[in-house]
């Protein structure tokens, strides 16, 4: 059944940029998300390592590491069932309306004591769009305590609009203005998921822990929400988790013809 957000989680999430929604996922549900990402990371490991750590971050400590797929539903139809399962899309439906598209999908998992942090960003230089509706949700699939590197956030940052980030590589934002300590740090349990609009600044601490913190993030939007540049064009682009796309493009606009 279809979960909904309250008129106060709304309002919550308007004034704020960001909502955390507790226990959408029970905790067995979690943890054998957390299972079937670790054995996917296993599988691209034999492949190839992916370190998901930010270039910035690593020129300060080449150590850290952060192991990550894109668009993970192309791995695991486990992940595909997630997004558009009603308990989640519901939620979604609750701040982009009743049409929820997806963008795409990230699975970090940040090791033991040397998980890298995120530096303080928005997400918006990364795939500008027109109305800004873009918003990202986090699937915590294990327990996230603060020094796991759990997501931070400046609550009400998304106010302030698109702001100029510093570098053409990572896109993050001056770290004497906007410090990740000085941040709100999200501590949630495993199956809690954490909403959160492009424009609001967030980051997320090293996983100092001596057990690993898995996520999977979903970025969404309004499907008549446009990209005002074509960048960031992914495989499942467009797919709907909820809803209908009211443009009935033959082809979406990030598809060439
Ligand atoms: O997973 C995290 O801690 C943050 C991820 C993030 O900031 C991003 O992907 O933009």
């Amino acid at each position: 059944m279809a979960n909904r957000l309250t008129p106060q989680q709304q309002e919550f999430y308007r004034e704020n940029g960001y909502l955390v929604v507790e226990g959408v996922l029970s905790r067995e549900e979690a943890l054998a998300y957390r299972d079937e990402m670790h054995a996917l990371a296993e599988r691209l490991r034999a492949q190839r390592t992916v370190n998901a750590t930010w270039p910035s971050i690593r020129a300060k400590n080449p150590n850290v590491h952060i192991d990550h797929c894109h668009d993970v539903q192309f791995h695991s139809a486990m992940v595909s069932r997630l997004i558009v399962d009603e308990r989640f899309t519901g939620l979604a439906e609750g701040i982009l309306g009743p049409n929820v598209q997806l963008h795409h999908t990230k699975m970090f998992i940040k090791p033991p004591a040397k998980g890298a942090p995120f530096p303080m960003h928005q997400d918006y230089p990364y795939f500008p769009h027109e109305k800004h509706t873009m918003m990202a949700a986090i699937f915590y699939f294990d327990d996230c305590p603060i020094e796991k590197g759990c997501f931070r956030v400046i609550p009400g940052s998304h106010k302030l609009g698109p702001l100029e980030h510093q570098s053409p590589a990572d896109h993050y934002l001056p770290e004497d203005k906007y410090r990740l300590e000085d941040a709100l740090p999200l501590p949630g349990k495993a199956g809690d998921v954490i909403f959160f609009n492009y424009l609001t600044i967030h980051g997320s601490g090293q996983n100092e822990s001596s057990e690993a913190r898995t996520t999977l993030l979903v970025q969404m939007r309004d499907p008549t929400d446009c990209p005002t540049v074509q960048t960031h064009e992914s495989r499942g682009q467009g797919m709907m988790l909820a809803g209908i796309d009211p443009n009935a493009r033959i082809r979406p606009v990030w598809e060439k013809e």
